[in-house]
């Protein structure tokens, strides 16, 4: 998978693909992951990447032309009906639709080529969104100050679910989430840490006792913290 980075900060990702499953990933050739700065798409003196919103308003809009060029380069078009197959060009921005764990499934399986456009201030020119855009994404209801976090977030979430990109003591099928439930709690040596007791059921070496266990506490978890979990379909 070749994945590219669009922002005007591209500083901000400086060392942030260079750990743990996502530096072990590019290490292997897994996934190749470039991040660009918008302003090297800019043909003017100023390399400007913004201008004031047409009918007035606060704040600055990422102008069309760097972005479409920028498209145009990592793609080959400008037009998403042309894209080679298994390109997306996702916008992040507060309008998308909420990540998932099964939109990550989603860009995992289907995206050869995953293009993340960061939005910034009032927002991105909505030609980009009408000619080249093929999923526009948020990561949450929060309020961020771009979309570098949520960018960071998605490379994350699809990096790790390529095949052999963990390493064989994981695997992505066990992870919470893919069962619909919290994790249940975990404990390491010492069995007592000042008074703090490890439940005996996890010293005892029963595992089918365990697994009753884990599955009980991971079920009281969810119904005390998410419960929309457990009422909602996926
Ligand atoms: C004035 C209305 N705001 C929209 C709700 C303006 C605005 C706020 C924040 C415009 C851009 C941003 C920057 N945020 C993102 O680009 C962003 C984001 C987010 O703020 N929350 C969750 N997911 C994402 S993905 C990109």
């Amino acid at each position: 998978m070749k994945i590219d980075v669009l922002t005007i900060f591209p500083e901000f990702f400086r060392e942030v693909f260079d750990f743990g499953i996502i530096r072990r990933a590019r290490l292997a050739e897994i996934v190749g992951i470039n991040v660009h700065d918008l302003r090297e798409f800019t043909t003017d003196k100023h390399r400007t990447v913004d201008d004031r919103p047409f009918g007035g308003g606060d704040g600055m809009v990422l102008k069309c032309e760097p972005i479409f060029r920028a498209i145009e380069n990592l793609t080959g078009t400008t037009e998403r009906e042309n894209y080679p197959k298994g390109t997306k060009v996702i916008l992040l921005s507060p309008q998308g639709r909420v990540f998932k764990q099964e939109t990550a499934r989603e860009f995992a399986s289907e995206g050869g080529h995953i293009v993340l456009i960061c939005g910034r201030y009032e927002g991105v020119d909505e030609r980009v969104n009408d000619a080249l855009v093929t999923d526009e994404i948020s990561i949450g209801d929060y309020v961020l100050s771009g979309g570098e976090p949520a960018a960071i977030v998605l490379v994350d979430a699809i990096v790790r679910l390529l095949p052999n990109a963990l390493g064989s003591e994981t695997s992505a099928e066990n992870d919470s989430f893919s069962d619909g439930l919290l994790d249940c709690p975990h404990y390491t040596r010492p069995a007592d840490f000042r008074g703090m007791r490890t439940p005996e059921v996890l010293l005892e070496g029963n595992h089918a006792e365990i697994e009753k266990w884990r599955k009980a506490k991971a079920l009281e978890k969810t119904k005390k913290i998410r419960e929309d979990l457990l009422r909602s379909e996926k």
